[in-house]
């Protein structure tokens, strides 16, 4: 039967390649990436981009510069003779990219408008590059509900501020809704690259996407607060409830986009602190570092498997 498989559960779309759902684009004789510094135009992205097969993003430049560096180690990759790791994108002054062989590794800034902005600009680029089924997964941070910190989670569902699971975004002066779905397989893959040796948990989990770091997550250290500890404390053991795990900025545009352009896609955070706890993250600065090399480890795990059996 043509049932059989469910969209969630496809192996593959049907040529592998990104599709666009704007017709426009093709009748523009150049198409400029602003900020990521690059056009169809004036460079040759099938040649620079062709060969991408994981779109690795995460909010900081420096982060996804270590990450390029690391998973160039992991996966034994050589620069070729007489280059160096290069910011693809520094003249944009907004995002970094860095590309060791199949891997992208870029910067997302923070919140859904940057990422947002960042998702257009990326799906377009593996168009334009003809990429054939790239993978993208968010390597980020979050706050952690009831979690200890360092807890490894991976979103298989994502949820706004009130509780929808889709994104709302003002068009021509109404609000179209984009469902967030993750690709549950890629979910299960990713959970089977935890080790039981690691010293913490991975865990999978709903992720709650919210607006702004201070009263979107409930936290009391904000420049304003009109609520009690005692309402932060029921709206959190709430979202408990109702199987939130971790708390981020991301989730929501992140899982929509990628749904929309029919790109699998996942997200991999660590939680910095455990929310039922505290709001400041007062961890010292290596402690987090470490934290932040976890979700690293288990995506170099995920290529390094996927390279090998491709
Ligand atoms: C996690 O960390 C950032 C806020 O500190 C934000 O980008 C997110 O999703
Ligand atoms: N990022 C967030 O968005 N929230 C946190 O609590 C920590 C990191």
């Amino acid at each position: 039967s043509t049932m059989s498989v469910s969209d969630e559960e496809r192996d593959e779309y049907p040529d592998g390649s990104v599709k666009l759902r704007n017709p426009h684009i093709e009748l523009m004789d150049q198409d400029i990436l602003y900020h990521l510094a690059l056009g169809s135009g004036s460079h040759d992205l099938v040649e620079m981009f062709g060969d991408v097969k994981f779109v690795c993003m995460g909010g900081t430049p420096k982060r996804m510069e270590n990450f390029a560096h690391y998973i160039m180690e992991e996966i034994g990759y050589q620069l070729p003779t007489g280059t160096a790791l290069m910011d693809i994108s520094q003249y944009s002054y907004r995002y970094s990219m860095y590309k060791v062989g199949p891997v992208l590794s870029v910067s997302h800034g923070m919140g859904i408008a940057s990422i947002g902005i960042l998702l257009h600009e990326i799906i377009k680029l593996m168009y334009h590059a003809k990429a054939k089924d790239p993978v993208f997964i968010r390597i980020g941070t979050c706050g952690g509900l009831g979690l200890e910190p360092g807890t490894v989670v991976i979103s298989d569902d994502a949820v706004d501020g009130l509780g929808n699971h889709f994104y709302s975004v003002p068009i021509l002066g109404k609000v179209v809704k984009r469902p967030c779905k993750f690709d549950k397989k890629l979910v299960r893959e990713l959970k089977a690259m935890a080790d039981p040796e690691d010293p913490y948990d991975t865990t999978v989990g709903t992720t709650m996407c919210a607006e702004d770091f201070y009263e979107g997550q409930g936290r009391c250290d904000g420049a304003f607060c009109d609520y009690t500890e005692a309402d932060k404390m029921q709206y959190l053991e709430g979202l408990i409830k109702s199987g939130v795990k971790n708390i981020e900025m991301e989730a929501v545009p992140f899982s929509a986009l990628t749904n929309q352009a029919g790109i699998r896609a996942a997200i991999v955070c660590v939680t910095l602190l455990n929310r039922i706890k505290g709001d400041q993250v007062c961890s010292p600065k290596e402690v987090i570092n470490e934290y932040q090399l976890r979700p690293q480890k288990l995506v170099a795990r995920y290529i390094k498997r996927h390279l090998q059996t491709k």
